[in-house]
């Protein structure tokens, strides 16, 4: 595929804020005292919100989850630098798994930005693949474990609202083939900044399974 990625479209604004996040996360830029800024990932995962206006009236409420998520964690970047800031408070308190707390919406969010790549990763698989498909594979593999049965329900009846994959091409103003450079992209650069986030709850002695 010798096509071009398109510039300044909803795909290339979102990959391009995650390839800048994945740059500071280079061994020659981050260094284990630093670790990664708060402001610079809340601004990357606030991007994200442009997709959701490409996804109809059913998945409004998955924005809405979304971004109250990413708020608190605005709201926690103005008082604290990092994200293992968040962690190193929550374990302190014994909260990293309250309902609510910072280092649960973190993971709830990290969620979110691999079920993303998740659905990219699908999509890209056939071009015969419609996104209702795609888009429920992925909820399968990467949320559905973490998600109560009612929450999982309604997701997948969800899906049957999503958009074609042609109208998604045309709400994204992307092509067949100019938007496999951009997903690629971003499926690329989010996969360290997910690591990196694992890692942070690991070093702690706190397991994924939730
Ligand atoms: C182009 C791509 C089309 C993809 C469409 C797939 C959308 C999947 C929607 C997932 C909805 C999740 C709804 C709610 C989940 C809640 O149970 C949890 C509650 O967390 P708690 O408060 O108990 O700690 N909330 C979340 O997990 C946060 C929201 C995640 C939403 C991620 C959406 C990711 C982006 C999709 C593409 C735009």
């Amino acid at each position: 595929n010798k096509t071009p990625a398109r510039v300044n479209t909803p795909l290339s604004i979102i990959t391009e804020a995650f390839e800048n996040l994945a740059d500071l996360l280079k061994p020659d830029i981050i260094t284990e005292e630093d670790g990664l800024s708060l402001d610079a990932f809340c601004n990357a995962c606030t991007h994200v919100s442009v997709l959701f206006s490409c996804l109809g009236f059913a998945f409004k409420f998955a924005e809405m989850e979304y971004i109250s998520k990413v708020n608190d964690l605005v709201e926690a970047s103005k008082t604290l630098d990092t994200l293992q800031n968040i962690l190193d408070l929550d374990v302190e308190k014994d909260t990293v798994k309250t309902p609510g707390s910072r280092s649960r919406n973190l993971r709830r969010v990290r969620l979110g930005l691999d079920l993303i790549r998740a659905i990219f990763e699908k999509f890209l698989m056939t071009d015969e693949y419609s996104l209702k498909d795609a888009a429920t594979t992925a909820y399968t593999e990467v949320c559905a474990p973490f998600h109560t049965w009612a929450v999982r329900t309604a997701v997948y009846a969800g899906m049957y609202t999503l958009p074609t994959r042609d109208q998604l091409l045309i709400r994204l103003d992307e092509t067949e083939q100019s938007v496999e450079k951009n997903m690629r992209r971003y499926m690329e650069a989010s996969r360290p900044i997910v690591e990196y986030i694992d890692k942070l709850y690991i070093e702690r002695n706190i397991k994924l399974d939730w």
